[in-house]
Formats: C-alpha cells, structure tokens, sequence
C-alpha cells in the first residue's frame, strides 16, 4: 500500500490507475455568443437575454447594442450541457418568432 495522494482511495493493485493517468480535469465551460444580422429587432434581442440569460432590462440593452455594434457579445459562461440547451432555446424562440438570430457556443480556453 501506499500513501501517494495521486493514488485513488480504493487503490492497492499495481494494475490501479494512477489519478493523474485518469481525466480528472474539471469539465470545460463554454461562452455562449448571440451574432448581430440585420433583421432581428432589437426589442426582441433584449427580451432573448432577459428570458434565456435572466438578465435585467438594462444589462440586456447593454449587450444587445453591443452585439450590434461589435458584431458579437457574451450572454454567459457555462456548463457544455447548459450552454447548448440555451443555444437551443434561443434558435426555438428566434424561429417561432421568425427572425434569423444566431447564437454559438464556443470552449472557454
Ligand atoms: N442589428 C439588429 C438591428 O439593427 C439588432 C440586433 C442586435 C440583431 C443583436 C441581432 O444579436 C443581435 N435590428
């Protein structure tokens, strides 16, 4: 036996898999992005980060015209699964309501 921190709890074999030969990195997070085009409203923006990034009405203006403005903006950092389903329901929202808005999810490196 040994006292090697690196060693699982329940280790003893030598076939046991050292901790660091295991993926134990922390899971990645993602920065979830809405894309400007030139036919979403800008109200309707607003309302997609309210609704989907609980964002407060004037933080919601701030990143929609920053998004116009600069072609791009972060809604949020998040989980891979949580950054999809908002990528998800944002894609949902923008359709039923006919507007082309785009919004990507990229690995926070
Ligand atoms: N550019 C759009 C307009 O002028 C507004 C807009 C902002 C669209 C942000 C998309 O992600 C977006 N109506």
């Amino acid at each position: 036996m040994t006292t090697n921190p690196n060693r699982l709890p329940d280790s003893g074999s030598d076939l046991d898999l050292l901790a660091e030969e295991i993926d134990l990195k922390p899971p990645s997070l993602y920065r979830v992005l809405l894309l400007n085009d030139d036919y979403t409203p800008m109200d309707f923006v607003v309302r997609v980060l309210q609704r989907f990034f609980a964002m407060d009405r004037e933080t919601a203006t701030r990143i929609m015209l920053n998004v116009h403005y600069q072609g791009s903006g972060l809604c949020g950092v998040f989980p891979r699964d949580i950054a999809a389903t908002r990528v998800d329901q944002v894609h949902a929202f923008a359709r039923q309501n006919q507007h082309p808005l785009a919004c990507h999810m990229e690995e926070n490196t």
